[in-house]
């Protein structure tokens, strides 16, 4: 007996081979700013969840070196020689990927941007982490937190022309602008290119040349985590504190040396999660990308477009010495 089943469960794992041969899974892919970032290997994560979840689906996860549109471009060339069935991308300059998106939107590719938007020609919908002018007050209060007394304060940003940080320092811009924030003082805007290192380096510079500096601002994963090591290793630590949005697993310890007090971000699993299901929803056709079209996000919930086509996930999270350790775990 014994026996017998486990010959009926070989041929059916055989038969599933075969099955999966013949049928074979539609390709769908992750394009993110660059490899090697935290941040995109948590949402990496969960968007394989979610093509589990639906099943008949493969993530392409690609992305540059170096978090430029030329290496998005090529990327983007060869998967629509490859007949992927969806794009969705995390762009790292909202123009120059239009003229490639458009023509991968010729060849039948649904595209969508997450992230980091492509502007409105040249993708059907775009999901955002959150609402910017939720996120830039985020930071501003962020700011306030690192430093009740104010003073003067720097951003360290990605690149020059990333679509989501630009526009969360806008926003930022604009609430550090009311009578709350009277006493704070940006005084400078850097960027560290979503590099490591070149955000520790320009880190340092900040320090250096803002001898009384309080605040580092950083709406970025890489970002703040180079700077908190640069005040960390420049025994600042007390004297100017990091804030921004980050990772709780890549800010714990930064948290516990004290030179983060707090931090925010919302579930870069769930974002990954949430676009796959968005493009799969495109691919079936059952959403368009039109105004006022609800797009189903599976376990996340749904979210509705705008009349630029956009749509966001869910507030920006707080994170401090009271839960950074518990989330650190998890992203
Ligand atoms: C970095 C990237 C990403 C951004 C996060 C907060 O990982 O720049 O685009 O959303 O930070």
């Amino acid at each position: 007996m014994k026996y017998r089943i486990r010959t009926t469960l070989a041929a059916v794992a055989a038969a599933l081979c075969s099955a999966q041969a013949a049928f074979a899974a539609d390709k769908m892919a992750l394009v993110v700013k660059s490899l090697g970032n935290g941040f995109f290997d948590a949402a990496r994560q969960g968007a394989q969840e979610a093509a589990k979840e639906l099943g008949g689906l493969e993530i392409v996860y690609a992305g540059p070196a170096k978090a430029t549109a030329e290496g998005q471009v090529e990327i983007i060339n060869a998967l629509i020689a490859q007949r992927v069935k969806a794009i969705a991308i995390s762009a790292n300059d909202p123009d120059a990927l239009v003229p490639v998106l458009k023509k991968a939107q010729q060849r039948g590719i649904k595209v969508l941007s997450f992230d980091s938007m492509v502007r409105k020609d040249g993708r059907q919908l775009h999901l955002a982490p959150s609402s910017t002018p939720m996120i830039g007050a985020k930071l501003a209060a962020l700011v306030l937190d690192a430093a009740p007394a104010g003073g003067e304060v720097a951003v360290l940003s990605a690149t020059a022309q990333a679509t989501n940080q630009n526009a969360w320092i806008a926003a930022m811009k604009t609430t550090l602008a009311t009578p709350p924030y009277a006493k704070v003082r940006l005084v400078s805007v850097v960027y560290g290119d979503d590099q490591t290192d070149k955000s520790y380096r320009e880190a340092q510079g900040l320090l250096k040349s803002h001898p009384n500096l309080k605040v580092i601002v950083a709406p970025t994963t890489v970002g703040i985590a180079a700077a908190a090591r640069a005040v960390q290793d420049e025994r600042r630590v007390g004297q100017v504190f990091v804030t921004g949005l980050g990772l709780p697993s890549e800010m714990l310890g930064h948290v516990k040396g004290g030179a983060v007090k707090s931090f925010a971000i919302w579930n870069p699993v769930d974002l990954g999660y949430s676009v796959v299901h968005a493009a799969n929803a495109l691919v079936k056709g059952s959403v368009k990308g039109v105004p006022g079209e609800s797009v189903p996000l599976g376990r996340v919930g749904k979210m509705t477009l705008d009349a630029s086509a956009e749509g966001a996930m869910a507030e920006p999270f707080t994170f401090n010495a009271s839960n950074v350790e518990k989330f650190a775990k998890m992203y």
